[in-house]
């Protein structure tokens, strides 16, 4: 293949982007974020060249490679793997991917329990006295692992949908995250609910969670539910109805009409695209979150001396506009 033949997200580089993931996960598991998303910023960078990677010079062409970065993706396409890439195999980068995939495990957790000697799933369901959350993660272990189709994700949405609407006719629960990115598979389902400002949101939600309980969609919930309901995140775990269904995890977002389209923006995400376009915001004296858009933002170094004025945004498309960027599909912003 040629160099300059076009890809799409990343074929014709699967091993120079498997190689680089392989730190990268490495490193977010040993609570090294910083080196973790610049491998994953390398990545991305690798996805979207649009390109198959030949060389050297192919890889420093990129925006945000560096010359280390550059001579990595090289020595991989000499040798076909990565020297450094071996501590990967090592029994403690081992042990730390398998505790960090347990839902409610982080690395800080996951680096105690190899300090204790703990190395296997084993170890610890006998040896650690776990939190609610990490039985839960533990108990769906193996379907956690398992991406998502799109179909499925819609069966889903559809019947969070039909339960929503039988509380409230005026709302629609929109799937987002990666499935709103037109990923074929997704880690998770993520809906969002957008309030109109006559409705009481935090009712809503407490509503929906007791009626998908009572019709079995929900299994098991991963955050307390406060008895007044004073809550706009809702993350639990579901099941459609059948022998064969894996439990999957369930995030439902509650927001106010008046912070729809910047809500929708951030639960879109991607997170690494989230972070990339705040930062952009920043650096020209705006502020993004997923609550509003501020204009006229005066910051000395990291601090906000002024936080400005908010600026009106009906939908994403005036969010770019209001940054003076072209508009980005949701399929777009995977990176
Ligand atoms: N998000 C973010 N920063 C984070 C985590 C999340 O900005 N640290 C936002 C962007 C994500 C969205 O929330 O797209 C949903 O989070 P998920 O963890 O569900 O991520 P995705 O849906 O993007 O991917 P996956 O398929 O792994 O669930
Ligand atoms: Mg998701
Ligand atoms: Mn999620």
């Amino acid at each position: 293949q040629s160099s300059s033949a076009l890809t799409t997200a990343g074929e014709g580089n699967e091993i120079i982007i498997q190689e680089l993931q392989k730190l990268a996960d490495a490193f977010r598991n040993k609570g090294d974020t910083w080196r973790s998303h610049g491998y994953n910023k390398a990545i991305s960078a690798i996805k979207r060249c649009g390109k198959v990677l030949s060389c050297y010079e192919d890889a420093i062409a990129l925006p945000g490679l560096s010359d280390k970065m550059a001579r990595k993706v090289w020595e991989i396409l000499e040798t076909g793997s990565l020297k450094v890439s071996k501590v990967c195999e090592d029994s403690k980068t081992i042990a730390l991917e398998i505790f960090t995939n347990i839902w409610g495990v982080g690395p800080s957790t996951a680096e105690n329990w190899y300090q204790q000697g703990y190395r296997t799933l084993a170890d610890v369901k006998e040896k650690v006295c776990l939190t609610k959350q990490q039985m839960i993660g533990l108990k769906y272990y193996e379907d956690f692992l398992q991406r998502i189709p799109r179909k499925e994700v819609e069966e889903i949405a559809l019947i969070v949908s039909s339960a929503a609407k039988t509380i409230e006719p005026l709302i629609s629960p929109i799937p987002v995250g990666s499935y709103r990115r037109g990923n074929s598979s997704c880690g998770d389902v993520d809906i969002m609910i957008c309030i109109p400002d006559h409705l009481n949101s935090k009712s809503i939600l407490s509503q929906l969670i007791i009626s998908l309980k009572g019709s079995g969609l929900i299994t098991d919930d991963l955050v307390t539910l406060e008895k007044e309901g004073n809550q706009r995140k809702y993350l639990g775990v579901c099941c459609l109805p059948g022998d064969r269904q894996k439990h999957r995890r369930l995030d439902i977002f509650v927001v106010p009409k008046s912070e729809e389209a910047t809500a929708l923006m951030h639960y879109t995400g991607s997170a690494l695209f989230n972070r990339s376009i705040r930062l952009l915001a920043a650096k020209k004296g705006f502020s993004l979150s997923e609550h509003c858009l501020n204009g006229g933002v005066l910051r000395e170094g990291l601090k906000v001396l002024n936080s400005g004025y908010i600026i009106p945004t009906p939908n994403e498309e005036s969010i770019f506009k209001a940054l003076d960027l072209e508009y980005r599909p949701p399929e777009e912003r995977d990176h």
